[in-house]
């Protein structure tokens, strides 16, 4: 994918506050601190489009981000913090499932986790989510730097088997190396298809 341009559009917290729905989607998901904005900022090849945060749980809005004026990227509010207050919580659920729910444009959405980390009973209950709304995903274990090679490869046979996935179905990604930024991009590009030659 060649980046040609890549900006901020909006935060939305509910479906009117939602930019119009006229380039096909992309949604990016995961735990608080998983590396979801480094992730989606390795795609697009910038440092800061999308705020990192060491401080995790503070993004609790739906970031809508314009690339190539072609399509767009969406970075919905992480899950799983513990010391996101209560109140956060109690408005996170209904603020990811209307947007899944609503979105016409809606293609994909890509589900990120961390490679160190066997998914809980919140990442299958996401794809049991985008399963029951036939919103296709793309599932990908970053952070990959952090483990040796063999490592690498016992956390993604280990994973494969608790999500009950090929394993070419998990992409392995760094922020750091860069690794799979290519993969994922391939996973994405049939999804946004019929909008890319618009570019
Ligand atoms: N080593 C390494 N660190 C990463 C990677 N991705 C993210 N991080 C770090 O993990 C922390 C959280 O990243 P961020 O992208 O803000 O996570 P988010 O809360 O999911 O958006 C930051 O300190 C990042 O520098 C990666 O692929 N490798
Ligand atoms: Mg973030």
């Amino acid at each position: 994918m060649i980046i040609k341009s890549a900006d901020f559009v909006k935060s939305a917290v509910k479906p009117s506050h939602y930019p119009p729905a006229i380039l096909p989607e992309i949604a990016f998901t995961g735990r608080s601190n998983v590396g979801k904005s480094s992730l989606i900022n390795t795609l697009v090849n910038r440092k800061r489009l999308v705020k990192t945060s060491s401080t995790p749980g503070r993004t609790q809005l739906i970031n809508f981000f314009n690339i190539n004026n072609a399509f767009s990227l969406v970075d919905l509010p992480g899950f799983g913090y513990a010391r996101v207050p209560e109140s956060i919580k109690r408005t996170w659920g209904p603020m990811v499932e209307s947007y899944l729910s609503t979105r016409k444009t809606l293609k994909g959405v890509v589900l990120i986790m961390d490679i160190r980390r066997i998914p809980g009973t919140q990442e299958l209950g996401y794809i049991e989510w985008l399963r029951y709304y036939s919103i296709p995903s793309i599932l990908i274990l970053t952070k990959a730097d952090k483990l040796s090679k063999s490592k690498q490869m016992n956390q993604h046979i280990a994973i494969t088997k608790i999500l009950g996935v090929d394993r070419n179905d998990l992409i392995l990604f760094s922020a750091k190396s860069r690794m799979g930024k290519d993969a994922t991009w391939a996973a994405i590009e049939p999804l946004i298809d019929d909008n890319l030659n618009l570019a």
